[in-house]
């Protein structure tokens, strides 16, 4: 590596370029990009590669801490380029999280991230390196804390704002024992929440509770002003407000500078009386009087990348008796010109077309910020199911303008940016508020408006009871979009989308629509905005390979393959495919099966069961839970036509996805395990002809 080159890369990760001569040899821990002949990199990450627990991390000198942050960027970027991953949300957490393991005592501390997307940082400081190569693959590092990898990570978590209320659970319980306390050796309880995290209910309950309860934890409120998008919240807003107020600024600006020549016990003296000033300044801002009416001290703000500034205050906040907000700013996405040049996500997070693959696909550390690197554009991916419902909710929305849009923090990855280009009047982004965003929908329907909620599958299930009743007992029309049905694969198992067509089957008066390719979200969308009560239209995620069969329309089911009536395998959503190839792989054997794809799960389409009643066989099968799922109820709408009708109903099996947990990896490598592919769909054909002694004919 050429020493340019080296200079380039510490000035990427905002090390002092100027201290590295061009022909010095480089000092000890900085950073090294080599290149080997092959294009694959290596990086020489002196310090990183010493770090196998947080003592460690203790162990160091503030210099290498500095240098340690920037070799984790370094490492960050490639190894998420490679696999895939959270990217932004950890490069913005590096030094807090060197501040944390030191000040705090692992595992015997509790520590809780909150969502659990920004841990790469801890995982690394606790010994995971290694793991990096296969993030999120089957069998490899999960994406999310995970309790059988390491002690340090205390819950599975990834949905977001559930910190603050295992971090009140555990000191409760630690109270009750009398282990809370740190000056007779108690143990330590600390929760990390980002901002966009905070806008969630559950936050603000816990917050409330802590306050009440007086319970000893140390929130350390990790604010980048960023949620997916910047944060929907007037009270971040307030913290940004102080983050930039030039006042503030400029006060906290001339303290560092004043601060970093004097001896350390000058030095402190001078921090306190001028933590004073500050503290005077904050008056004009709002946020610690929110917290501080909620009887949760505030304190702050500090900058979250000044690893000693952080430490000096976590150890004085974790002295406090009661709950106590360390509110830090970080920048999301800092020392990757790509991940801060983003402006929308701050590359939240990244997928790649192919995980662990050789090369990566971003632009090198020091490379040009406005090299885009190999990243795919979104446009081409191919129209997925959500471009597809993005374009179709625009159409929609021109020819009536009572339709709005909802998203709860992720307006990019459910398609309604451009929703919120064409009409930013009717567009709500109301943060991490699942919840609210159902019954806030239920009362603009109440008030004439027609919205469509888009909302990831596995966050839909947060809402149930406002689904049900808010939406569902006043027949509201409400149409809720879930994308990221079905397996969903890397992020494991918080994030599949297993419940929705089960929990909206127990909805009264739901209707529900599966629509098995890109091409039929916009009929499905259209007869959901037709509906007089609520409606689901969920989809998945995965690419399409190519069209299956015309589009069809209205609440009528398409037949993919047409047999001879005796055997019928319905495929529901995504898994319409998967039994066509099914259907395929029997025909080769002289076994002739129709093919359905419903469309439409409720109302069924009469025609549908009246083809499921009048089959010997009929195989259903979903990638959602099986019992009690969609399948199961196409099979009991057709047992009733033939009890109506004095018939014996058809033999039938119900495919879908065990009531368990599964486990991160690729969603065809699940389904695949789950025989729910067209091998899987044809083997259990087989098996349930035999069972049933069914031949043909
Ligand atoms: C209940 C729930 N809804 C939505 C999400 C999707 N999500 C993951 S991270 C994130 C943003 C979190 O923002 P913040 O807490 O500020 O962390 P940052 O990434 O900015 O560091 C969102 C909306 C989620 N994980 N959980």
């Amino acid at each position: 590596m050429t020493p340019a080159r080296h200079a380039t890369a510490a000035r990427a990760l905002g090390h002092d370029s100027e201290a590295l001569a061009p022909n010095a040899p480089p000092v000890p821990g900085s950073l090294v990009l080599h290149s080997p002949p092959s294009g694959e990199r290596e990086l020489d990450l002196m310090i990183l590669d010493r770090i196998h627990s947080p003592s460690d991390v203790k162990a160091l000198s503030q210099r290498e801490c500095e240098i340690l942050s920037a070799e984790i960027r370094a490492f960050l970027v490639e190894a998420v380029s490679r696999t895939g991953g959270h990217l932004g949300s950890n490069l913005g957490i590096v030094e807090l999280t060197i501040a944390l393991h030191r000040v705090f005592d692992s595992p015997r501390d509790l520590l809780f991230f909150d969502t659990g997307h920004q841990a790469y940082v801890h995982k690394l400081l606790t010994g995971r390196m290694a793991g990096f190569e296969r993030l999120k693959q089957e069998g490899g590092l999960s994406g999310y804390p995970n309790r059988k990898e390491s002690v340090h990570d205390l819950v599975e978590n990834s949905h977001a704002s559930t910190a603050l209320s295992y971090a009140h659970g555990t000191a409760a319980a630690l109270r009750l024992e009398g282990r809370d306390d740190p000056a007779t050796g108690g143990r330590r309880v600390v929760a990390v929440v980002g901002d966009g995290a905070l806008t969630g209910g559950m936050a603000y309950e816990a917050l409330n509770n802590l306050g009440h309860s007086a319970a000893r934890v140390l929130i350390v409120l990790n604010d980048n002003g960023r949620s997916y998008a910047p944060t929907i919240s007037k009270l971040s807003g307030s913290l940004t407000q102080l983050r930039l107020d030039p006042r503030y600024v400029q006060v906290r600006e001339r303290i560092r500078h004043g601060l970093r020549d004097l001896p350390p016990t000058v030095g402190s003296l001078a921090y306190t009386s001028i933590h004073g000033l500050t503290s005077a300044l904050r008056e004009v801002v709002e946020p610690h009087v929110f917290f501080e009416a909620l009887g949760v001290r505030y304190t702050g703000p500090l900058d979250g990348h000044d690893i000693p500034a952080m430490e000096r205050a976590m150890r004085r906040a974790a002295e406090w008796q009661g709950p106590i907000v360390l509110h830090v700013l970080t920048k999301k996405g800092k020392g990757y010109g790509p991940a801060e040049n983003d402006e929308i996500a701050k590359l939240h997070d990244l997928r790649v077309a192919a995980p662990a693959s050789a090369t990566s696909v971003l632009p090198r550390v020091g490379a040009p910020t406005d090299d885009p690197g190999g990243l795919p554009a979104p446009a081409q991916l191919g129209d997925s199911y959500t471009e597809a419902f993005s374009k179709a909710l625009i159409r929609a929305a021109e020819a009536d303008d009572r339709i709005v849009a909802i998203t709860a923090a992720m307006p990019g990855p459910t398609g309604l940016l451009s929703f919120e280009d064409h009409f930013p009047e009717r567009f709500f982004d109301v943060g991490i508020a699942e919840q609210h965003a159902l019954t806030a929908a239920a009362g603009m329907a109440m008030a004439g408006l027609h919205p469509v909620v888009a909302i990831y599958s596995t966050f839909l299930a947060r809402a149930v009871d406002q689904w049900n009743l808010d939406v569902g007992l006043h027949h509201l029309p409400v149409v809720i979009v879930a994308d990221r049905a079905g397996v969903t694969g890397d992020d494991g198992p918080s994030h599949h989308g297993l419940y929705d067509m089960v929990q909206a089957l127990q909805v009264p008066g739901c209707a529900i629509f599966a629509p098995s390719e890109p091409a039929e979200i916009a009929p499905a969308l259209t007869a959901a905005l037709e509906t007089a009560g609520p409606a689901l239209v969920r989809y998945p995620k995965t690419l399409a390979p190519g069209p299956l069969a015309p589009p069809g329309s209205g609440l009528h089911a398409r037949t993919l393959r047409e047999g001879d009536g005796d055997i019928v395998l319905v495929g529901i959503g995504k898994l319409a495919r998967a039994c066509t190839e099914a259907a395929d792989l029997l025909a080769a054997e002289g076994i002739e099966v129709t093919v359905i794809d419903p469309r439409v799960i409720r109302p069924a389409d009469p025609a549908l069961i009246e083809q499921m009643a009048a089959a010997r066989l009929v195989v259903t099968a979903e990638d959602g839970l099986a019992h009690g799922g969609a399948g199961a109820f196409l099979l009991s709408e057709a047992e009733l036509a033939c009890a109506g009708n004095g018939r014996p109903g058809p033999r039938s099996a119900t495919l879908g996805v065990p009531t368990t947990y599964l486990a991160h990896a690729k969603p065809d490598a699940i389904l695949c395990h789950l025989g729910l592919d067209g091998p899987g769909i044809a083997a259990s054909v087989r098996s349930a002809l035999a069972r049933f002694s069914i031949t043909d004919g």
